[in-house]
């Protein structure tokens, strides 16, 4: 897939309607900081779409972004942001498990987790409530630059072991060089548009593979 068109369309603080809704949703979820909004930058090929900070806590509402005119990526406010407090966290949770349990569009949901760290103990809670609910997810390793190649490859088996997932399930990214983003846009592209089964028109055998003399089945 490459990505042509790339819009912002709304920010919502609950999961309301909004132009355009009934496409499929990918939503982005993590803690605050692990590079959600710059992966949709990232992915759409412009630095500018989404807010980016270096302090966390900066995306605060569900942001949703128009692809193609395709589907919605859609980024959500990140979790564990130690200056929020106590209601404050609720709210924010309330947020974004609101949207994650009543998207009825929601198709797949990114899970960023850190690269060069073991995941948290939110981030491992994310996974296993991702699972709970049944939404679809994928984990993307993210601020992948950092690490050289040899240090990527020896952390995969830790955030496979924290998240319970296989190593299939991850990406490794980075927003800075790109790394990985082939692989999240052809990821994204099957599940936009699944490959339909092969139409079931019968096995050709060979010639000298026939079976003229009836079922050669084991019989009872
Ligand atoms: N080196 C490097 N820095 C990154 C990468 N991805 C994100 N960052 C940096 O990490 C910081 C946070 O990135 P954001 O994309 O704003 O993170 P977020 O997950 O959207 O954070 P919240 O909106 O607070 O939930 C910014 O300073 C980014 O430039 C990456 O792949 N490599
Ligand atoms: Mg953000």
């Amino acid at each position: 897939m490459r990505v042509t068109k790339a819009a912002f369309v709304t920010s919502l603080a609950e999961l309301k309607r909004f132009p355009g809704r009934g496409r499929p949703e990918i939503a982005m979820a993590g803690r605050s900081n692990v590079g959600k909004s710059s992966l949709i930058n990232s992915l759409c090929n412009n630095s500018r779409l989404a807010r980016t900070s270096s302090e966390p806590g900066k995306t605060r509402l569900i942001n949703l972004y128009a692809i193609n005119e395709q589907f919605f990526l859609v980024d959500l406010p990140g979790y564990g942001f130690a200056k929020t407090g106590g209601d404050e966290r609720r709210r924010w949770k309330g947020m974004i498990e609101g949207y994650l349990e009543n998207s009825e569009f929601l198709r797949h949901v990114l899970l960023l987790v850190d690269l060069r760290h073991e995941p948290s103990e939110e981030d491992a809670q994310m996974a296993a409530y991702l699972r709970a609910i049944g939404a679809d997810f994928s984990v993307v390793a993210t601020k992948a630059d950092k690490l050289s190649k040899a240090q990527q490859s020896k952390n995969i088996p830790v955030i496979c072991r924290k998240l319970i997932v296989q190593p299939w399930q991850i990406i490794t990214y980075s927003a800075q060089t790109h790394q990985g983003r082939d692989k999240v846009l052809s990821l994204l592209d099957g599940i936009l548009n699944p490959q339909k089964p092969p139409a079931d028109d019968g096995i050709v055998l060979p010639e000298d593979l026939r079976f003229d003399d009836g079922p050669t089945r084991e019989q009872p």
